[in-house]
Order: structure tokens, then sequence, then C-alpha cells
């Protein structure tokens, strides 16, 4: 009985800790396709989230979007080089003719971008901007738009930028607490001010590793009657007990 109620009471903890973060979920890119070969798209662990990369590389200003020239696995993860000479491996807002380089980020189902981890990240303060696009104005394409169109409510639900917090070895990440808006496309890229301004932010560029979402509805993975079954079961287990003993 007491191994039981052991069980049962291990079980209880675990269930409880699956609804505390249940929708918490990461889109894993770090190991798909093969380092230092090119893609166009790129998809996650599950197969269920995609991205693209795009860049402002277009256009006679030099201002319209296009598709980058190509995404490519590094040891830090998914870079983007866009189609202006002389661009970095990084998804960056400096080289190449200081283009925004982004990912967008195709998740199938609405949900709220909560962060992103990087493999790699250039020296100084860096920071992140992101956005959740207008499903229903949003073709799926950004080729001929400019960062500002696509920051205007037009195409945006909701955007912001933040500070990327820096690990050891060149690493780190960013949480957002700022948006609760919610897509099916979201963009994330190399800082840039038409979404959302940041101080002491120098230009650099990242390799992405996972983003992390939440679904639009919360979806407990267990449901909330198993866990009064659960505990009702370590309660009858508890009651037993005390029975026996008396
Ligand atoms: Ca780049
Ligand atoms: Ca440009």
């Amino acid at each position: 009985m007491v191994n039981i109620l052991k069980l049962l009471t291990v079980s209880a903890l675990i269930t409880l800790a699956n609804v505390a973060v249940a929708g918490s979920q990461t889109a894993d890119f770090t190991n798909y396709g093969r380092q230092g070969h090119t893609y166009n798209q790129i998809t996650d662990s599950t197969g269920k989230v995609n991205a693209t990369a795009w860049a402002d590389t277009g256009g006679r200003k030099d201002n319209k979007i296009e598709q980058a020239r190509y995404l490519a696995r590094y040891y830090g993860g998914w870079g983007i080089t866009n189609r202006d000479g002389g661009d970095g491996h990084t998804a960056d807002n400096y080289s190449g003719g200081n283009d925004y380089d982004f990912f967008l980020v195709d998740f199938t189902h609405s949900v709220n971008l909560t962060g992103a981890t990087f493999g790699y990240l250039t020296s100084g303060n860096l920071g992140v901007s992101y956005a959740a696009l207008d499903e229903s104005k949003f073709s799926g394409s950004l080729t001929g738009l400019t960062w500002q169109q696509v920051a205007s409510n037009l195409y945006s639900t909701g955007s912001g930028s933040s500070a990327i917090t820096r690990n050891a070895n060149n690493t780190g990440y960013f949480i957002n607490n700022n948006v609760g808006s919610t897509s099916r496309y979201w963009l994330i890229g190399a800082f840039n001010s038409v979404f959302g301004s940041l101080d002491h932010i120098k230009h650099g560029g990242f390799k992405l590793e996972t983003v992390s979402f939440t679904k639009k509805l919360p979806t407990t993975e267990v449901s909330e009657p198993s866990v009064l079954l659960v505990f009702g079961l370590a309660l009858i287990a508890l009651a037993g007990r005390r029975v026996k003993k008396a």
C-alpha cells in the first residue's frame, strides 16, 4: 500500500507539473538539414513548423522585401544570406547593404510567440524584432512589401523588439513578454526599429536554434478530471493506509 501511495503521489505531482506548463512548446530546428548546406525552407523536429527567410534587398530603393538567397545551418544554428553581395551568414542587419534578415515561421495554427534561442551571436548588445502577421490579410509571401508596411496594422496584429540575453559561448535567448497577439505566421529577425525601438542596441546578427510558443487556445495535455482522479486515488490510498494502522 505504501508503494502504491508513493506511486500515486508522484503521479499526482507529475500530472500537476504537466498542467502548469501545458501549451508551452518549442520548435527545434537544430537537427534539420545538413550543416553547411543551403535551403529555401526548413522544418522543425516535429515536422509541423516551417520557416523561410526574407530580407529587404529588392526594389529601386533596396527597400522591398524578397525571399533571401538561402538559409544555411551552421554550428551555432540557422543563418540567413540575403541577395545583396557581401551579406554575412547570420540573420543580421548590418552587412550586405544593411538589410534586415528575418525568419518567417509558419506554425500551421495560431500561436503566441514566447521566445527564441540563438546558438551564435555577434559581439555587443543585440536585439531581436518580431511580429505577428494578420492571418486574414497576409498571403503567405512578403515579396514587394516594405518592413514599414509589415509593421503597420495592415499586415501585423502586434510587433515588438527585445534585447537578447547573452549566455556564455556567444549563445543567447530572448523572452517575449510584450505581444499578446496570436497568429499562424510570425516574423523573427535582426533588430529593426520599425517593429519597436530599443536603447543601447547595436547592429548585429544571430543564428537561430529554437522558437518557443503557446497555442492560441489553452490546451491541457492532461485533462482536469484525470488530475482529480489521480488525487482521489491518492486520498483513498492514504485513507486505506490509516485504517490499516488503526
Ligand atoms: Ca545575413
Ligand atoms: Ca535594403
